[in-house]
């Protein structure tokens, strides 16, 4: 990330002072994890338009295609999702050791994925499948006790007249934009805040030209009537609850307030037939510990099919990530960053009395030389076989070192405890 981006989140970061303070935010403190979904009409063409595959990610191929709203409207009548199951969703992202799940309620495109009575341009009025995905989502995440968060593109409307961003088929300069946010915006976060029960957060984004004075009253109206309901950091003028870090873009330092990345697993946010560049289960595992080592959350995301189907390649990494935390869980959720940073082979969390050092590249011979601890170590072990299961422990300077095992206990990260003053 350059330095400039950092300076952002630390600048909008710095006016939340009060947000850092507030516990409303302690249950997505803890969870460091979470399921983003990117769903909607643009499953059905899926990166392809007219024969062409058109480039960039699948959401936006109304925007790159420039595909007119009468067009564009006709993919409703194509989709009808009948293998979306919420309870098997649900369950992947608890299998995936994830805690909230965050999906697209509107996106760019304008079309609605729940049941709204402000337009028909909605699932369940201008689809053949004429379900709620949105509730029958919210009933599982209930029943599985998962939070339930909301996207939803408050900025950007391609479909709607007075929304941002299409001008091939509406002139800018007659867009009414107040109006828009005023009649349209403004009553559908109200049904999502409504209709739905408990909603962790609404996600905005791409703020653009939202003002100061319509992001204050989007989060006044989420506060109004769902005071425990978070507000990201993309509803713009930095009255977010906390820093959104740009997408795909994990910090190289601490940022030490609360932000989260979202990011993709392959390229795409939403479905692209095409795209098979899938990040390796390593890979996303070492994000997430970096990302939890710098005090931030991980929102990984997944575009379901226009069956309603999670691609394969994520159906398999989400449950590899889940089997990982399930034995390392300990050494993410609800920790706050440790003290090494700039290590190649090794990250670092921290809670009262535990430092968790988390090796990516386990050395030879087993003796791991940490620098730069200051705590007192008490003793260690490796989390995979208990506190009982103690390694030798000794220090030289600001280095500690422990003997392990002369193989790496996991070939991803294997975490080893030290125990600390509480
Ligand atoms: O334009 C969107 C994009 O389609 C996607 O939803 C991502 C997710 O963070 N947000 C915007 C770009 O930053």
């Amino acid at each position: 990330m350059a330095a400039t981006e950092e300076g952002a989140i630390r600048a909008e970061a710095r006016q939340r002072e009060d947000a850092r303070r507030d516990p409303r935010l302690d249950w997505w403190r803890d969870a460091k994890f979470g399921l983003f979904i990117h769903w909607g009409l643009y499953a059905v063409p899926a990166g392809t338009w007219k024969g062409q595959q058109i480039p960039g990610i699948g959401e936006w191929i109304m925007y790159r295609a420039r595909i007119p709203v009468r067009e564009y409207e006709q993919l409703a009548k194509q989709f009808n999702p009948m293998n979306f199951d919420a309870a098997e969703w649900v369950s992947l992202a608890k299998r995936a050791g994830q805690k909230y799940l965050c999906i697209t309620a509107k996106h760019h495109d304008g079309f609605c994925m729940f049941d709204s009575k402000v337009t028909d341009y909605d699932i369940v009025d201008a689809t053949s499948f004429g379900r709620d995905p949105m509730k029958e989502l919210a009933a599982e995440c209930q029943h599985q006790g998962i939070k339930l968060c909301f996207y939803y593109s408050q900025t950007q409307d391609w479909h709607h007249p007075g929304g941002d961003g299409n001008n091939w088929d509406y002139d800018e300069s007659k867009k009414d934009f107040d109006g828009y946010i005023e009649h349209y915006v403004k009553p559908q976060v109200r049904e999502l805040l409504t209709n739905y029960g408990l909603i962790g957060m609404i996600w905005f984004d791409t703020p653009r030209r939202i003002t100061y004075q319509q992001s204050k009253e989007l989060v006044d109206l989420v506060h109004e009537l769902q005071p425990g309901c978070l507000v990201n950091g993309r509803i713009g003028n930095a009255l977010g609850d906390y820093a959104e870090a740009r997408d795909n873009r994990i910090p190289d330092a601490l940022v030490g307030e609360d932000w989260e990345v979202p990011a993709t697993i392959n390229d795409t946010w939403g479905f692209k037939s095409y795209d098979h560049n899938w990040k390796s289960t390593e890979d996303l595992i070492r994000k997430l510990v970096d990302i939890a080592s710098k005090g931030g959350n991980y929102l990984l995301n997944v575009g379901p099919t226009a069956e309603g189907v999670i691609p394969q390649p994520s159906v398999e990494r989400l449950p590899a990530m889940g089997a990982w935390l399930e034995t390392n869980g300990e050494a993410v959720y609800g920790t706050r960053p440790g003290p090494l940073l700039g290590l190649e082979w090794c990250r670092s969390t921290a809670r009262p009395g535990r430092l968790y050092l988390h090796v990516f590249d386990w050395p030879q011979g087993g003796e791991l030389r940490v620098p730069g601890i200051q705590e007192d170590v008490a003793g260690a072990y490796l989390l995979s076989d208990g506190a009982d299961a103690t390694l030798p422990v000794s220090r030289e300077g600001d280095a500690v070192i422990v003997k392990g095992p002369a193989s790496a206990p996991d070939p991803i990260a294997s975490v080893v405890v030290l125990r600390t003053e509480a």
